[in-house]
């Protein structure tokens, strides 16, 4: 069953995802989800994602760009870019760099992104 991503062509978060699944060489379908219409809080999209934001689905659902970026990443580690590093150091430093990717620096640059590009904020 082929991979389908559920978001936004603007979602960053989404786009993080399409960038690891073209790095591993996995095709995908793309369904958008229109934000600007509200259709990621109708109950029908609920029932797959309960807050209401963009998700994979290869009947598997999946949900947060990090969780799915690093499922891909394994899933397909024998294909397309390395992604995630099998020695225990290189793989704690990535770890590290993750972390602080995610709490240190995306808190702000996310904000950033919303004033600056889409002007939501
Ligand atoms: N913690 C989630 C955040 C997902 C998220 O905020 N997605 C945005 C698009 S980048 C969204 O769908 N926003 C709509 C909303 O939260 O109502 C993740 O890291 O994937």
């Amino acid at each position: 069953m082929v991979l389908t991503l559920y978001g936004h062509p603007r979602s960053t978060c989404a786009q993080r995802v399409a960038v690891t699944l073209h790095e591993k060489g996995v095709p995908f379908k793309f369904v958008l989800v229109d934000l600007v219409k509200g259709e990621h809080k109708h109950s029908s999209y609920l029932e797959e994602q309960p807050f209401g934001q963009f998700h994979t689905s290869n009947g598997f659902i999946l949900y947060e760009r990090r969780a799915i970026a690093h499922y891909l990443a394994e899933k397909y580690a024998d294909q397309g870019t390395p992604l995630i590093p099998k020695d225990l150091k290189a793989k704690a430093l990535f770890e590290q760099a993750a972390s602080i990717e995610a709490f240190n620096y995306d808190p702000y640059a996310s904000h950033a992104v919303f004033n600056k590009i889409f002007e939501l904020e």
